[in-house]
């Protein structure tokens, strides 16, 4: 890097201020100018991350007068806010997506050039807040981008976590979890408000008092006091002045005159409770679709989610409004039941803090709650024992008896005495032991309920809420799932973008509709060409990142087959791995056989716990490395598995892939959000007729998606008549070879034990049909080779798949919820001087 020389520059642009400027002189001057007065160093003596770091806080200053632009106004207008209540934000790294929202990336890049500084090399040094599992919680990142695009006033309100999603390792094929330590070079995207801290109760008992007019009130005499600071994270819109806040909780020991009393003379007792409490938001349950019934966990939602609500109660407070307007100045989101202890809370402080009779607090609460449910997996559902319930949270079990009691008289009213339908609706569970159904209380306390995809919400209101559909139907409705192409398009794909707006202009990005505009193209040889072109360079990128992480060496000119999501079962890697053998196979048994050479490439992560998703994971490697090794086979068939699957690691893949593997058992996925990245990134899919893959081929036409398989009524019909997975095996000599190498010990060096439970699940009972939807599969892998070779033919599914994925994005997704559910509007942001922003 050369000396800074500051004297003579930005001619004719004096008036830029050094922290809002976006000249590329200024952008410079404000970078050395960080580098040296927050990290303390004189480029000469600068790491990476120290470039990292000044850009960041470079950039960051460019935010800051929006976002207290954007607080002031609200402030002033007291205007309607979304609260979106998540345990799981899957931010992913800031600074790339902030450069493309204040639309100063191009600008930035020429700085650090001429700093001779690579903007890639140190967008690569941030470490990303891994504070979700998967799909679930890169939706609420997505949302975020949406709702400060469209100018919609909210706070993202969730945990920060001191350690994300684990990182991974694959070690002799499996996966290891090692810690992330996210946190530990510093994170400068928050701002700690110790000022607006919350105190928390855990515990103890209630007692009635009288209150100063007389009336019975109860008091919660708790056993311990947590204490939540927040950490804000601005959120910026593209190409606008809002920028929302994602407030995050941490968990601290009060030092309260109680506390000092109890302890006094007693210094370890007292770090001892500081350490406790502070465990709370330690870490993140890395466990997508299953539930852990765990003390902690309860704990970590009731903190953030009363952290959220005593927040939103000081707000009116501040802005002067009476508390019967709650639900006018919010509308709270519950992504999945994790925050649904919500109902109870606001019951509580409404109840209980603020003396409200239970009538007008429970309408309140009503109309303030919308539900989001994302699974329909019976394993996913959360219930808590009321044992654990009520040590923890005995005023909420309280209320939650009161919510029950009048709500099954009210069914009662509508139904008679139908007590088999007040067992299955009641808010506990009395099956076997006793527990609190955690979506029974969403349901009861919100005004809508939604699923996430078309076929999602019909499952829902015929299964899993069938009762409460038929108790409230006007409730439910449906928003399926959208991706931002700010993120997804822009930052992930920037040759491709560059196509698309050098022929439609760039209305595209903030209205993805437009983009059908490009199907004009699809038949041009130019287009094609250059569409082409830039595939394969994003093929040549990822071939060398497979490359630097695992050794194996691609053919960027193979057709890319990709699956990366978590691991599980119902999502069906193994089905996809089956294929890969079945092609081995082939090529073994004719040597000469010309095949369409192909790479798959899996990525994903499995919970901790979860053994058979684990054992998948070795599978995967095990094959691949049997074939990758095999000169028989060549460049014709590769198997890789990316390790450390996650937002970073995922961009350059999405631009990359020439199939999308969307393969889950019908009726299990509820959307789906991988699947849409891919189609806006001009990938075809294979796919079931599963959640929002039913939907993107709608929307592409039957004839540019691959579908196969098992339909949702398929599957229920089977199981009903006796579904017997080895008939399959016994009936399919290619599927029979393929299951018997696995068990033989051909993948595991002669092993038969290890793949053993795996073979067994999948002969004896195989829960999610892969038996079944096998041959089929394979067929339709057939057709995929066939039309590959077909060059032309292929780019014009290409480029009509992304041309027809305007509904995917995220933003007509939030417009519906606005619309639907939250009934709220844009608040344009202008950008004048700060007023009395609180946030
Ligand atoms: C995390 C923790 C628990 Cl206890 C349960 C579920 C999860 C979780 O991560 N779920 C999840 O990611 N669900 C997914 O939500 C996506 C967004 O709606 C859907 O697209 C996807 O189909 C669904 O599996």
């Amino acid at each position: 890097i050369q000396e800074p020389q500051l004297q003579g520059q930005d001619v004719g642009m004096q008036c830029e201020d050094d922290r809002t400027g976006i000249g590329v002189e200024t952008l410079k001057r404000a970078f050395l100018d960080n580098l040296f007065y927050v990290q303390g160093k004189f480029p000469a003596l600068a790491t990476k991350h120290d470039y990292y770091m000044a850009l960041a806080y470079t950039v960051r200053d460019r935010l800051l007068q929006r976002w207290v632009n954007t607080a002031a106004i609200y402030t002033q207008e007291g205007s309607r806010t979304v609260a979106y209540l998540s345990a799981e934000f899957l931010m992913g790294p800031h600074l790339g997506n902030n450069l493309i929202n204040l639309g100063i990336y191009n600008q930035v890049q020429q700085a650090m050039t001429e700093l001779k500084l690579d903007l890639k090399e140190l967008l690569a040094k941030e470490e990303e807040p891994g504070l979700g599992n998967g799909g679930l919680g890169r939706l609420a990142a997505c949302y975020l981008d949406s709702l400060a695009s469209l100018e919609i006033p909210t706070l993202g309100y969730g945990i920060r976590y001191e350690f994300g999603i684990f990182d991974q390792i694959i070690r002799n094929g499996w996966q290891v979890e090692k810690t992330d330590k996210w946190l530990r070079y510093g994170n400068p995207w928050e701002i700690a408000r110790p000022e607006w801290a919350v105190s928390v109760k855990f515990g103890g008992r209630t007692e009635a008092h009288k209150n100063a007019q007389g009336r019975y009130q109860v008091r919660w005499v708790p056993h311990k006091v947590v204490l939540g600071i927040p950490y804000d994270t601005p959120i910026l819109g593209y190409k606008v002045n809002t920028a929302n806040t994602l407030r995050l909780w941490k968990a601290e020991a009060p030092e309260s005159f109680d506390f000092e009393a109890f302890n006094r003379g007693n210094y370890y007792g007292a770090v001892d409770q500081k350490v406790t409490s502070e465990n709370l938001t330690k870490v993140l349950y890395p466990n997508d679709e299953t539930y852990e019934g765990k003390q902690l966990r309860l704990e970590q939602q009731y903190f953030f989610v009363s952290c959220a609500l005593q927040d939103m109660l000081r707000i009116m407070l501040r802005q002067k409004l009476p508390l019967e307007q709650f639900h006018e100045k919010f509308a709270v989101q519950l992504n999945d039941t994790h925050p649904a202890i919500a109902v109870a809370e606001l019951m509580r402080l409404l109840l209980d803090e603020h003396e409200m009779d239970w009538e007008p607090a429970w309408e309140i609460t009503q109309k303030t709650f919308g539900y989001t449910n994302h699974t329909l997996l019976p394993e996913a559902l959360e219930k808590w024992s009321l044992k654990l319930f009520s040590s923890l949270l005995p005023r909420h079990l309280e209320i939650i008896y009161e919510i029950n009691w009048r709500f099954l008289e009210q069914v009662r009213h509508k139904f008679g005495t139908d007590e088999g339908r007040i067992g299955r609706l009641s808010l506990i569970d009395e099956n076997d032991g006793k527990f609190v159904r955690m979506a029974h209380l969403a349901c009861v306390g919100s005004h809508r309920i939604n699923g996430v995809a078309e076929l999602h919400s019909e499952l829902l209101k015929k299964t899993t809420l069938l009762d409460f559909y038929e108790f409230f139907p006007e409730k439910f409705t449906n928003v399926t799932n959208g991706v931002t192409p700010r993120r997804w398009i822009v930052l992930s794909n920037p040759k491709l973008a560059n196509l698309i707006t050098s022929c439609i202009g760039d209305s595209w990005i903030k209205h993805l509709e437009d983009v059908q505009q490009i199907e004009t193209f699809a038949q041009d040889p130019g287009f094609q060409k250059e569409w082409q072109q830039i595939k394969r360079e994003n093929k040549v990128n990822v071939a060398s990142i497979l490359l630097d992480r695992t050794g194996v060496k691609v053919d960027p000119d193979s057709l890319f087959d990709i699956q990366v999501k978590r691991i599980h079962q119902y999502k069906r890697q193994h089905l996809n791995i089956l294929h890969a053998i079945t092609l081995y196979n082939q090529i073994k048994q004719n040597p000469n056989l010309d095949i369409t050479p192909r790479t798959l490439i899996f990525a994903g992560k499995a919970a901790p716990g979860y053994y058979i998703a684990k054992l998948i994971i070795k599978l995967i490697d095990s094959v691949a490395d049997v074939v990758n090794k095999d000169p028989d086979i060549g460049d014709r068939l590769k198997v890789v598995f990316l390790p450390d699957y996650n937002v970073k690691n995922s961009q350059p893949i999405y631009p990359a892939a020439d199939l999308s593997e969307q393969i889950s058992t019908a009726g299990k996925e509820a959307s789906g959000t991988g699947n849409m990245k891919f189609a806006m990134n001009g990938a075809l899919t294979i796919g079931t007729l599963d959640g929002a893959n039913i939907e993107i081929r709608n929307a592409v036409g039957a004839e540019n998606f691959f579908l196969f398989g098992l339909t949702t009524e398929d599957v229920g019909a089977l199981r009903l008549t006796g579904y017997r997975p080895w008939e399959y095996y016994e009936a399919n000599p290619q599927l029979k070879q393929a299951i018997d190498q696995i068990a033989s010990g051909y993948f595991s060096h002669g092993d038969r034990r290890l793949f053993k439970p795996l073979v067994d699940l999948l002969l004896d009972k195989d829960p999610f049909m892969l038996m079944a939807d096998y041959q089929p599969y394979i067929d339709c892998q057939q057709q995929v080779s066939q039309t590959y070779r077909d060059r032309d033919r292929w780019l014009q599914m290409s480029i009509l798949n992304t041309a027809r994925m305007g509904k995917f994005s995220s933003d007509r997704a939030i417009r519906e919820y606005c619309q639907q559910i939250w009934k709220v509007k844009p608040v344009p942001v202008q950008l004048a001087a700060a007023k009395t922003g609180d946030g």
